[in-house]
């Protein structure tokens, strides 16, 4: 197990306008409430909590053309690419908190920017109940954070996939995804065509958390730029009811640990993005509390010494 060296930069990106509810928007302050820059203090990391982006306000409109707040969503976007790109380019490893999951188009997109001009090769872990594949045609409500990988991938509306000035920003190949258990039928379709490789809750009850977590993470060159993007709703309800978006039979706690454990032992993460943490939908922070728990075995705490 390797810990990051780089400083991190805490940047909260307090936005509910990808979704359909509000209040993913105080998702920030309720992680740093439940004390996630002293966890990662405790951890000797070095910390810079950067506070809060600003952004346009939820009008709570409904959708045109296939987008709910299209306009409120690229301009949250074009400040998070910013933000993320100005400390990557300071040697730092990014930690976004979310804010909903829209949020991935500026972060993913800064990164994969930062990794072209660099010559790295990147991998997107995409830990969620949801594909995020959706486009305004074939999506259900409207809810931009149901499309940010498609944006990345080019498709979807220009000021969105071209956030990084180049489309598609990032390449279906680079993303793994974890805990899928919730895709819509068009969307279905179309991570297929793209070939998405997908360790959905049934490949893991068949095979184990292990095995999924070796496959997504196996094949890294030692300079390779591992994103995490930490949908909150990837977990069980049980044991995290506080997001807009619920989605049944989830990874446990014990199997959310070994997650945790597993991308931190292979030493390659570099920035991170925790969403749609809803505290609206929260029992006393609870989910709050477990992401903390859940991000400080990430970064490395672990019950005893390891190689
Ligand atoms: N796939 C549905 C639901 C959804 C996606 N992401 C979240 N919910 N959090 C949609 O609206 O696109
Ligand atoms: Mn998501
Ligand atoms: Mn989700």
């Amino acid at each position: 197990m390797t810990r990051p060296t780089a400083p991190l930069a805490v940047i909260g990106v307090p936005t509910d306008v990808g979704a359909g509810h509000r209040g993913a928007s105080m998702g920030p302050e309720a992680l740093r409430v439940a004390g996630l820059i002293e966890a990662l203090r405790a951890l000797d990391l070095t910390v810079h909590d950067r506070g809060n982006l600003g952004g346009p306000h939820n009008p709570w409109q409904p959708p045109v053309a296939g987008y709910r707040h299209l306009d409120e969503v690229v301009e949250w976007n074009q400040a998070v690419f910013r933000a993320v790109l100005a400390e990557l380019e300071q040697g730092h490893f990014p930690v976004m908190l979310g804010g909903d999951h829209c949020l991935a188009m500026g972060s993913v997109g800064a990164v994969a920017a930062h990794c072209r001009r660099n010559g790295r090769p990147l991998r997107v872990l995409w830990l969620d109940a949801h594909s995020d594949f959706n486009t305004s045609e074939i999506t259900p409500t409207g809810n931009v954070h149901g499309m940010p990988l498609a944006c990345l991938c080019g498709i979807g509306p220009e000021p969105l996939t071209h956030l990084t000035g180049t489309s598609p920003a990032i390449d279906p190949k680079e993303i793994k995804q974890v805990g899928i258990r919730s895709v819509d039928a068009g969307e279905k379709r179309l991570v297929r065509q793209h070939g998405l490789d997908i360790y959905d809750m049934r490949f893991i009850d068949e095979h184990g958390m292990r095995r999924a977590m070796e496959q997504a993470l196996a094949d890294m060159t030692p300079d390779t730029h591992l994103h995490v993007s930490f949908d909150i709703d990837f977990l069980d309800p049980t044991i995290a009811p506080g997001v807009g978006t619920t989605v049944p039979g989830g990874p446990t706690y014990r199997e959310a640990q070994l997650v945790m454990e597993m991308i931190a032992d292979c030493g390659r993460m570099a920035s991170l993005d925790i969403v749609e943490l809803n505290p609206a939908y929260d029992e006393h922070n609870r989910s709050g509390l477990l992401a903390v728990d859940l991000v400080e075995s990430l970064f490395g705490k672990s019950t005893l010494m390891r190689d």
